[in-house]
């Protein structure tokens, strides 16, 4: 059973916290896969090959399962957990109000902290020299994300250990890549998303999946 899942699922993608989501979710799972270890910004993910059998849109991780390629982070974390998630409950099932809470944070990560907040930063500020420096933006960035992240803190003030409560989800996944990321840029976080994120960090599957998502560099 395990070998022939090996078989068929692959993730492309390793060394960003965008990949580190697919490998955690993976590894909370307790399924097994292939990794192929391409990189952002190493040419791999530009290749005509890549383009036209992995993702069009050039980009990292990718799921490849039964030959379909899932790209965006996002909705390769809400597949598994559909699929494999179970009675383990890794995102509630599809059409219940505890669903909707859950995509509600998933997204909100993606768009509003990522997207919106720290790719912005990424994008004009550490990789100004590709993107352009924009440092008007890069500080509207900032206090953006300090705004927005302040609701995430309210929201686990009446002490749960996860976004939905008792049980961990695939939204969890979401929100601590999105506060790890906060960190590597020195942005403060609010007193319960530092212990909400050391809580995420401590998972045997976050260890797993960081060494996974850290294979040594070519050469
Ligand atoms: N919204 C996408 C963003 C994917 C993305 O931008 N990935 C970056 C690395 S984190 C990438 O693949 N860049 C292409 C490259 O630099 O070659 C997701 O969450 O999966």
């Amino acid at each position: 059973m395990v070998e022939s899942a090996r078989q068929r699922r692959t993730l492309w993608g390793v060394a960003t916290l965008r990949t580190l989501r697919a490998h955690w979710a993976l590894a909370e799972l307790g399924l097994a896969y292939e990794t192929r270890p391409v990189r952002s910004r190493s040419g791999e993910t530009q290749t005509p090959e890549y383009l036209s059998r992995v993702n069009p849109r050039g980009k990292i991780p990718v799921l490849v399962e039964d030959g379909v390629c899932i790209a965006e982070s996002g909705a390769i974390l809400n597949y598994l957990a559909d699929r494999y998630g179970g009675d383990r409950g890794f995102a509630p099932r599809p059409g219940t109000p505890e669903r909707a809470i859950h995509d509600q944070w998933c997204f909100f990560a993606a768009t509003e902290l990522d997207a919106t907040s720290l790719y912005i930063l990424r994008r004009h500020d550490d990789l100004k020299e590709i993107y352009g420096a924009a440092p008007v933006a890069t500080q509207s960035a900032r206090e953006y994300y300090d705004r927005q992240v302040r609701v995430v803190a309210e929201a686990l003030a009446d002490g749960r250990p996860h976004l939905l409560g008792d049980t961990m989800s695939a939204a969890d996944i979401m929100m601590t890549s999105v506060l790890d990321w906060a960190r590597s840029c020195e942005i403060e976080l609010p007193e319960p998303l530092v212990n909400y994120r050391a809580r995420h960090r401590e998972r045997p599957a976050y260890r797993t999946a960081t060494e996974a998502n850290a294979p040594p560099s070519p050469g």
